[in-house]
C-alpha cells in the first residue's frame, strides 16, 4: 500500500464555477499543508472560518474548512476540506497551493479507493458512491443509497456466512475417510444445501433487477436493411428520433433513446442493417452494431414478413442473450398480430400501424423480468450478476457431484470456489486489476 503513503488533492465540486467550491485533500501531509494554508488547525469537524493562503504566504481566498482527523473521516485518512468560492481559477489555485505544500493531484476515484484500502467501505459500496453520483432516475438513487450503506453487501456476506457453514459440516465429514459416510442421508447437510440454494436463488434474482435499476435494460434492434428496424425505434419510443426512407442503409450510425415500459427503464438501441457489401461508412455503422450486441440485454431480429423469412439469425448474439424475432409489415400480409402460438420468441407486428406493438412491450416485460422491489431494491452491476452466476454455477455443480457420485470432495472443492467468486463482489478476494478498472471510472475528485 505504498501509494496511500503520498497525500492527494482535487477538487470535489464539479469543473465550472458555482456558489461554492471545494477542494479536498487527503494523506499524512494533510495537517502540515493545512497549517501552511490556513496558519493554524482548526477544531476538529467543526466548520471554522478561515483566509485561504498559497505557499508564498500570499492570500488566495477565503472560506470554510472542516477538518477530519484520521482515520474518523470518509477515506479512513486525515482529510482537510476548504470550502471556497466556486470559480475555476479559485480552485486551481487551493489546489495547486495544496501541490506545492507536498501533495499530488489525485487519481481518478483515488479518495473512495481509500476508504476501500482502510476498509471504511466494501468494494459493492465503493462502486455504489459512484452510483449514486450517476443515478439517473430518482428510483436508482435511492436503490443506489441502500447498496451504499451495506444493503446488498451484508445479502452477500449472509450468503457467503451459510456456504461456510456448509464447507464447514462438508469438510467434517470428509475428514473421517474410514468411516464409510453417506452424504445423501445425512439430513443436516441436506437441508443446508436447500437453504443455499434458495439464498442463492432469491440473491441472483434481486442483483439482477438491480443491475436493470442502475443500467437500464438493453434492447438492441439489428436485422437486414429495410426490414422496418428504425420505424420499430420510433414507434416504441414514441418519437421520430430515427430517419425512416425506402433506401436501404439508411442508418449507419447508432442511435440510442430511453423508454419506460410500466417503470422498467429501456435503451433501445437501433442499429445500421447488417448485410453483405455494404459501403465503407455502412461496414463501420456495422461494426458498431455488431458491437452493441455484445452488451444487448435482448435482442430484437426484425424481419420483413413480406420476404421469405431469413434463415441465419447471426453468429454475432453471444450465448445468454435473448433473442425475438420480430416479423414487421404485418399490414402487407396475412398474419395475424402477436405472439406466435407455437415459438413464444416469434412475434408478428407493424411497425407502421402499431398491430402488435403492446405483445413486444409486453414480452419485453417478461425478459427482463423486473420487479418492482420498492424499499428491499439495491442497486448492482454487470459485474456483480456475473460473480453471482459463476458462484451459483459452482454451487450447483457441487451438489450435482454429491447427488449423482457421492463426491463430497468435490462439493467441498465447488464450495470453496463458489465462496471465493462471491468475494470478489465485496472486494474479500479482487485482484489488483479488477480494482484499477473499477476505480479508473469514476471521475477525479470522487
Ligand atoms: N407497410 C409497412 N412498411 C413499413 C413498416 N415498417 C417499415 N416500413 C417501411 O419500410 C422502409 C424501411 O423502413 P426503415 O425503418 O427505414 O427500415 P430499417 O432500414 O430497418 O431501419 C420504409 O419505407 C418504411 O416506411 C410496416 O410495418 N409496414
Ligand atoms: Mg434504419
Amino acid at each position: 500500500m505504498n501509494e496511500a503513503m503520498d497525500t492527494i488533492v482535487a477538487a470535489a465540486t464539479p469543473p465550472g464555477t458555482g456558489g461554492v467550491g471545494i477542494v479536498r485533500i487527503s494523506g499524512p501531509a494533510a495537517e502540515h499543508i493545512a497549517c501552511r494554508m490556513l496558519g493554524s488547525l482548526p477544531e476538529p469537524r467543526m466548520a471554522t472560518h478561515r483566509v485561504f493562503r498559497g505557499a508564498d504566504g500570499s492570500e488566495l481566498d477565503s472560506g470554510i474548512v472542516l477538518y477530519f482527523p484520521g482515520p474518523a473521516s470518509f477515506t479512513g485518512e486525515t482529510v482537510i476540506e476548504l470550502h471556497g468560492h466556486g470559480g475555476p481559477v479559485v480552485i486551481s489555485l487551493l489546489v495547486n497551493a495544496a501541490i506545492a505544500l507536498g501533495a499530488r493531484p489525485a487519481e481518478p476515484g483515488e479518495f473512495t479507493k481509500r476508504a476501500f484500502l482502510n476498509e471504511k467501505i466494501d468494494l459493492a459500496q465503493a462502486e455504489a458512491v459512484a452510483d449514486l453520483i450517476g443515478s439517473g432516475t430518482e428510483q436508482a438513487a435511492r436503490a443506489a443509497l441502500r447498496s451504499l450503506s451495506g444493503v446488498f453487501s451484508s445479502a452477500i456476506e449472509q450468503t457467503a456466512e451459510q456456504l461456510t457453514q456448509l464447507r464447514m459440516q462438508v469438510e467434517a465429514a470428509i475428514d473421517f475417510p474410514e468411516e464409510e459416510i453417506d452424504f445423501l442421508a445425512d439430513e443436516d447437510l441436506q437441508a443446508g444445501i436447500a437453504r443455499c440454494a434458495q439464498t442463492f436463488a432469491k440473491l441472483l434474482s434481486q442483483t439482477r433487477n438491480g443491475r436493470v435499476l442502475r443500467d437500464g435494460y438493453r434492447v438492441v434492434i439489428v436485422g437486414k436493411p429495410n426490414a422496418g428496424k428504425s420505424s420499430l425505434m420510433n414507434r416504441l419510443s414514441g418519437e421520430d428520433t430515427a430517419i425512416v426512407t425506402e433506401i436501404a442503409g439508411t442508418t449507419r450510425d447508432i442511435l440510442r433513446e430511453q423508454i419506460s415500459i410500466d417503470g422498467l427503464a429501456v435503451e433501445l438501441v437501433d442499429t445500421a442493417g447488417l448485410r453483405e457489401n455494404p459501403d465503407r461508412i455502412e461496414a463501420e455503422g456495422m461494426r458498431r452494431a455488431r458491437a452493441a450486441i455484445t452488451s444487448a440485454d435482448a435482442v430484437l431480429w426484425i424481419q420483413d414478413a413480406t420476404e421469405a423469412a431469413a434463415s441465419d439469425i447471426g453468429e454475432d448474439i453471444g450465448a445468454g442473450v435473448s433473442v425475438t424475432i420480430v416479423r414487421n409489415k404485418i399490414d402487407l400480409t396475412e398474419e395475424c398480430a402477436g405472439v406466435d402460438a407455437d415459438d413464444d420468441t416469434v412475434i408478428r407486428l407493424s411497425a407502421k400501424t402499431g398491430d402488435g406493438i403492446d405483445a413486444l412491450r409486453t414480452r419485453l416485460r417478461e425478459l427482463a423480468g423486473y420487479k418492482d422491489l420498492g424499499e428491499g431494491a439495491f442497486t448492482a452491476r454487470r459485474r456483480h450478476v456475473e460473480a453471482l452466476n459463476r458462484a451459483a454455477v459452482h454451487f450447483e455443480s457441487g451438489r450435482r457431484a454429491l447427488e449423482e457420485r457421492h463426491a463430497g470432495e468435490i462439493l467441498a472443492e465447488e464450495l470453496r470456489l463458489a465462496h471465493q467468486a462471491l468475494g470478489e463482489i465485496t472486494g474479500a478476494t479482487s485482484s489488483d486489476d479488477l480494482l484499477g478498472q473499477i476505480f479508473s471510472e469514476f471521475c477525479i475528485g470522487k
